[in-house]
């Protein structure tokens, strides 16, 4: 069957996605990315992500020396969004139901937002990646998630903090230092409510955690693993979407991050390295990606319908160059991938976790 095109099923997602396993050897006359930029310097003066550099909008950051958040100075959402003007210039509450220009329908519905948006620098050096970083370097990006994440939940009306990295131009980060962001929202954003929902139809059908079981099936076939350790297993999930779709999930059934203990915090340090040097290996490119981590809301006490995981979405398909594009079929019909997730996972598997870039042109480590 997986040499036929097919349809799988993302439980989590709650839909089909197609998958035509010989689609990738058609011929490319389409768009070639840019190459990758030359290794950056350690310090950029003109970064506004360096410590001592002043940022966009005048502020200087602190000479840090590991991690370090900042309000973002161009957020996507405040934290007071004080009261909405409506058309009629009735002021009304937060959250509330903006006014429509016709009321008696519900098909122009819009609700105030308020949220907190954090960029956090996982290190003062401009030129690293969390590939490039050493664990214990990771390890602090960990906690710094996790003081974040326990700083934001102390806001009443916070539902949801969206812990995520978009890396390298191709995924329109703004800026090669290394950084990622924390969006925290007063409603539970699309993709884990979804989830949530998947979850929680899953523990009343058949009176189990979706991953938990989804991660007992995978580490009985052991064929879409790409790396694991004792606290954390990387899989090419059955129902990949991109190419190189990578789902990371905790082996202890546990909701948010902050519930990992110590070794599992080292854990996780450990395998975000490995796995991030293996996508970088698979084209001997700094591979771009969008990466966050799906917790529990905020305010649901009970861990049973969440199980802490994180998606990893590269674009790339053929090359360090060339990407998929989520465009036709994909964006009018179904999700469509061009390779199976087998073969992803093969790739992935193959290329070790030593970085290309401490190999010698030989191949073996320096
Ligand atoms: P991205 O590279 O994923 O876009 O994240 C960088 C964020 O950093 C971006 O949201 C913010 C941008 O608004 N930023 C600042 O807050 N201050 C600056 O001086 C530069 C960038
Ligand atoms: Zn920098």
């Amino acid at each position: 069957m997986n040499d036929h095109p097919h349809r799988r099923f993302n439980p989590l997602r709650q839909e089909w996605v197609l998958v035509s396993p010989r689609r990738n050897d058609r011929p490319w006359q389409g768009h070639v990315d840019p190459a990758p930029a030359d290794a950056a310097p350690p310090f950029d003066p003109i970064c506004y992500l360096c410590p001592g550099n002043e940022r966009a909008r005048g502020v200087r950051n602190p000479r840090y020396s590991s991690t370090f958040a900042f309000d973002n100075d161009f957020a996507a959402l405040r934290p007071q969004n004080a009261e909405v003007r409506t058309q009629s210039s009735e002021l009304r509450t937060p959250n509330a139901e903006l006014r429509t220009p016709n009321p008696d329908d519900d098909l122009l519905v819009s609700r105030s937002e308020r949220g907190v948006c954090r960029v956090v620098c996982f290190s003062p050096r401009h030129d690293l990646t969390l590939a490039r970083m050493a664990t214990p370097e990771i390890r602090a990006v960990v906690d710094r998630w996790i003081d974040e994440y326990a700083s934001l939940a102390t806001m009443p009306w916070v539902q949801y903090a969206l812990v995520f990295e978009n890396r390298g131009p191709m995924m329109g980060a703004s800026n090669p230092h290394p950084h990622g962001q924390i969006w925290a929202t007063e409603t539970i954003p699309n993709e884990p409510a979804r989830e949530q929902e998947a979850f929680a139809r899953r523990r009343s059908r058949h009176g189990d955690c979706l991953l938990c079981a989804y991660f007992g099936v995978e580490t009985r076939l052991a064929e879409r693993i790409v790396c694991e350790n004792d606290a954390f297993l990387a899989v090419v999930p059955f129902w990949a979407v991109w190419p190189f779709e990578t789902l990371l999930v905790s082996r202890r059934h546990v909701g948010a991050m902050h519930e990992l203990n110590d070794t599992e915090r080292d854990a996780l340090a450990d395998i975000l390295r490995r796995l991030i040097t293996r996508y970088d290996n698979l084209f001997e490119a700094p591979f771009p990606y969008s990466m966050g981590f799906h917790q529990r809301p905020i305010r649901q006490t009970s861990a049973d319908d969440w199980h802490l995981h994180a998606h990893v979405y590269p674009p790339l398909l053929r090359s360090a160059t060339i990407r998929k594009f989520m465009v036709g079929f994909e964006l009018l019909g179904s999700p469509q991938r061009d390779l199976t997730p087998e073969d992803a996972a093969s790739r992935l598997q193959a290329v070790g976790e030593v970085h290309y870039a401490d190999c010698t042109r030989a191949g073996a480590p320096r």
